[in-house]
């Protein structure tokens, strides 16, 4: 209109239809008749929260908004898939919080009611917890993200001492008279935990790792300004090896050093394994309130990453400024199986703890987009746009990027105490496709789980592969009768290829990748692949085959480990990888890895344990083996 009234030579408009007086009243009242019924049915349109934004306020749209999260849908999304596509690293355009809703599916809604149940009305609230930042600004929202519940019964908390009576085991354990070379091996990696500690607490402590060589500190890039990886990594180690002192020195920096108000850009799933993780074991060993608020506080933090039209991660996430990318090299803007499938654990137990169904919410929501989008030949490939919820590449593999993402999905089943049947029947079909379409037999007979690109075998395996082992020993433990046998064989060959791996070697560790190819079987051809940076997966195997068969030579295999590790990787101050596995005086990386203390040390020790020390029947560990308590029973208890 504006236009054509200033057009050069125009009458004005409706004046240019030739109108006269009461026609021309006539005509305005059916235009603003017309402009009415359109602004309204802006309001009644299934997908309206976009248009109520421009006119309502924030406020009022919190709730109207998450109704179309999840009805947020490839098609839907596909316009701004370029721009994610063009600028990965570039912050993305405001996108809705993507809770749960009316518009949600009922299954999902379900299930959100029955995660909001479990959890509880909010009785606590961690500092900042009732804010959530988008796009660096912080508004007010409900914390649950949903509206709140008419709830009238007294509110509950999360009753600690109810959870430690709920155990099976005692978490440190019994000690029945055990026969003294075990005792002495345990004690043996007892002293390296201790001699890994003391040197980084000398030479780094308030860094995230040792530098063993240099004796200083190293901070990276990975935590976006946090600090001290190392002493949330080796909290619930430094605990279950009663290295008392050692402890409370850890808890102490946690308590005067800790701090969260950082900025700077992290990986969601490093944030997440290792601090949240690490913060929420600490919590459950010993019920120190420190670790449970700050694992709540940096959890809040972490949820601006999810705010993406699908609800699916992105990630990297300023941790001040709450903007997120996707990482430059991932393809396309895409985000990675491995990294947004390995939240679910600690999500759920942020839940459970503080009361917020949010982070439940936001996991929950992953696996609905994963469940949605179709499986190229039942296989998960390890790039999705977040954008779209499509997957970006058919590149396919059980180790990095895709690795853990299968670990959560068995997990999820046991750490809801076998009652999460959607995670067990993903997982079930995941590892069906796996084996049919990746697992393969060497000429040498040794089996071994190939990566997939869209079709084509690489014929190789990574170390980090190698927690395949355990895991799917973990998971033929619960499966039917006749799989029972099948799964475990096949658990047993795997964790045997990867013993080969090592035992192949000339200082008896594993290189970074091995392949299976023009002749080779289990070891590295090339010569990027040759370093071993004090990995755990190997172990981690090593300890759950133990556990479930008690055949001696796993535990003979983790001793050969030690004894290497002993040789090739400790220096004066600290452990440190090696840049050639195949050398007998191989170099040092100069790293103390903070996984070292967390998970290499700690399977190794609970090896040479009793299996009642962090059992089983009470515990899940996450990726970065920091101990999750299984929900037996309902922790919470009314507050009266
Ligand atoms: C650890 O941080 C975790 O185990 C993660 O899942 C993968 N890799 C490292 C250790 O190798």
């Amino acid at each position: 209109m504006v236009l054509l009234r200033k057009l050069p030579g125009m009458p004005g408009w409706p004046a240019a239809l030739g109108l006269r007086l009461p026609q021309k009243f006539l005509f305005l009242l059916f235009l603003s008749g017309l402009l009415t019924l359109c602004f309204g049915a802006l309001f009644l349109l299934p997908d309206s929260s976009r248009f109520k934004r421009l006119f309502l306020p924030r406020r009022a749209t919190a709730s109207s908004s998450s109704s179309s999260s999840s009805s947020a849908s490839s098609s839907s999304a596909s316009s701004s898939s370029t721009r994610d596509t063009d600028l990965p690293r570039s912050p993305p355009a405001a996108a809705e919080p993507r809770h749960a809703s009316p518009a949600a599916p009922r299954r999902l809604r379900e299930k959100l009611r029955t995660v909001a149940r479990m959890a509880g009305p909010p009785a606590h609230t961690a500092p900042g917890s009732r804010q959530q930042v988008q796009g660096g600004e912080r508004r007010a929202e409900p914390a649950t993200g949903v509206p709140p519940a008419r709830e009238t019964r007294a509110p509950l908390r999360f009753d600690y001492e109810r959870f430690r009576r709920s155990l099976r085991h005692p978490v440190r354990g019994r000690r029945p008279g055990e026969d003294p070379e075990t005792r002495a091996r345990r004690m043996k990696i007892k002293e390296m935990m201790k001699f890994a500690w003391d040197n980084y607490k000398q030479y780094a402590l308030g860094k995230n790792e040792l530098r063993p060589l240099t004796k200083n500190g190293h901070i990276g890039n990975m935590f976006g300004g946090l600090r001290g990886a190392t002493v949330v990594d080796a909290l619930d180690t430094l605990y279950i090896m009663e290295l008392e002192e050692e402890f409370q020195e850890a808890k102490k920096w946690v308590e005067k050093s800790f701090d969260l108000n950082v900025n700077g850009e992290a990986s969601l799933f490093e944030v997440n394994i290792r601090y949240i993780g690490g913060l929420l074991a600490a919590y459950y060993l010993t019920g120190e309130e420190v670790f449970k608020s700050k694992a709540l506080e940096l959890g809040e933090k972490l949820l601006p990453a999810f705010n993406t039209p699908t609800g699916i991660p992105r990630g990297v996430i300023n941790l001040g400024s709450g903007m997120s990318w996707s990482w430059g090299w991932a393809s396309a803007g895409s985000s990675i199986l491995a990294e947004f499938g390995t939240l679910h654990l600690e999500f759920l137990h942020l839940s459970e703890l503080s009361g917020n169904p949010v982070f439940a919410e936001k996991v929950m929501n992953i696996r609905k987009v994963l469940n949605r989008v179709e499986k190229p030949q039942g296989l998960y490939p390890n790039f999705l746009s977040p954008v779209t919820g499509n997957w970006v590449q058919h590149h396919v593999s059980i180790g990095g990027l895709g690795d853990s993402f299968y670990e959560y999905l068995i997990k999820s089943w046991l750490m809801s105490d076998k009652k999460d049947s959607e995670a067990k029947k993903m997982y079930d079909d995941a590892l069906e496709a796996i084996e049919k379409h990746l697992v393969k037999k060497s000429a040498g007979g040794l089996t071994y789980i190939a990566e997939w690109r869209g079709g084509i075998l690489d014929h190789k395996m990574g170390h980090l592969a190698c927690f395949s082992g355990g895991m799917i020993a973990l998971g033929a433990e619960h499966a039917g009768q006749e799989r029972k046998q099948h799964y475990m064989d096949l658990a047993a060959e795997i964790t045997n290829t990867c013993h080969e791996s090592y035992a192949r070697s000339d200082t008896k560790l594993g290189p970074e990748a091995f392949r299976f190819d023009a002749g080779t079987e289990a070891m590295a051809t090339r010569l990027s692949e040759r370093y071993y940076i004090l990995r755990p997966e190997v172990v981690e195997s090593y300890m759950y085959m133990w556990r479930l068969t008690h055949d001696p030579k796993y535990r003979q295999w983790g001793w050969e480990v030690v004894k290497a590790l002993e040789k090739h990787c400790r220096v004066e101050a600290g452990f440190s990888g090696i840049r050639d596995v195949y050398t007998t005086t191989p170099t040092h990386d100069n790293m103390q890895q903070s996984f070292f203390l967390a998970e290499t040390l700690k399977y190794l020790y609970l090896l040479f344990c009793e299996d009642d020390v962090l059992s089983l029947d009470d515990w899940v560990f996450n990726t970065e083996a920091h101990p999750l308590p299984v929900n037996h029973t309902n922790f919470k208890a009314s507050v009266q």
